[in-house]
């Protein structure tokens, strides 16, 4: 089956926004608000985000009344922060419950150089095959960790990890961002032809987040897959304005500012 990314991109760049922090960080990263998935689920829908990642439990309670209004992006596996064992993260959806539910892609995280590579390398190897067979693009998580990995996030570390994702046969890579442009344009060339979204990491200060964005773009990325400084802002759908702006229409840090609302006037 012929996969179609291009329903997760407009011209090529993409906007995805990831509610998976509840299993991999714990509820510390929401408030009375936000830990309601209807929050960020329609954060997604109003700001008509090019996919919405969420894990199994979510989609299967949520997701339905969300079906046609923004694309599912099932993860497949994920872990939590508390066991502190070499980095792997279990498997808990299969593929075709991915289908069922109604999503468009799949996500996987890879903790490249992890001490548990190889049966990290093996699981993906079958959901990859399998996903395709159903026509769904995968996303992997490249995320270099564990003893092994000296600087998770140096220039040389992601290069490797983005040329693994590519030669596993990932559809996209979303990765870690490293600030050194020049060296981030290294990262990029690596992934190939496969289009690189960078996670948005903690939250930031408005203007400094913008402009790790924009220095994302000129980096070469494809867009972003964030989480926190979108959900965890005090205006949401500002803040996806001016992503976006920055994103699709390559404004400057300054014109995407005049979107976001500051905190006294979203009182
Ligand atoms: P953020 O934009 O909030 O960083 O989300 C991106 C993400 O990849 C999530 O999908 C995931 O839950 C989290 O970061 C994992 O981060 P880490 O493994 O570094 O704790």
């Amino acid at each position: 089956m012929k996969l179609d990314l291009a329903q997760l991109f407009d011209s090529g760049k993409s906007l995805f926004l990831a509610m998976d922090h509840g299993l991999e960080h714990g509820p510390k990263e929401f408030n009375m608000d936000t830990i309601d998935p209807e929050y960020v689920l329609d954060v997604a829908v109003k700001g008509n985000y090019n996919g919405m990642i969420v894990q199994k439990g979510i989609a299967e309670r949520y997701y339905e009344h969300y079906r046609h209004k923004v694309p599912l992006i099932l993860k497949l596996n994920g872990k939590t922060n508390i066991a502190q064992n070499d980095p792997y993260s279990p498997i808990n959806c299969s593929v075709k419950r991915a289908v069922e539910l109604g999503a468009q892609a799949v996500g996987f995280t890879i903790f490249v150089g992890s001490p548990q590579e190889a049966k990290i390398f093996h699981e993906f190897g079958k959901i990859q095959e399998e996903a395709h067979e159903y026509g769904l693009p995968v996303i992997a998580w490249m995320y270099p960790r564990g003893k092994f990995v000296n600087e998770e996030t140096s220039i040389d570390t992601l290069a490797y990890a983005a040329r693994v994702g590519l030669e596993l046969g990932a559809d996209i890579l979303k990765m870690k961002f490293n600030p050194d442009i020049q060296g981030y344009k290294w990262v990029v060339k690596c992934a190939g032809n496969v289009p690189l979204l960078c996670a948005g990491e903690t939250k930031l200060a408005d203007k400094e987040f913008l402009q790790r964005t924009q220095d994302i773009m000129s980096a070469g990325a494809s867009g972003m897959a964030i989480g926190r400084n979108v959900w965890q802002h005090h205006d949401p759908l500002g803040m996806t304005k001016a992503l976006k702006k920055i994103i699709f229409e390559k404004a400057s840090v300054e014109a995407a500012l005049k979107c976001v609302k500051n905190e006294q006037k979203k009182k």
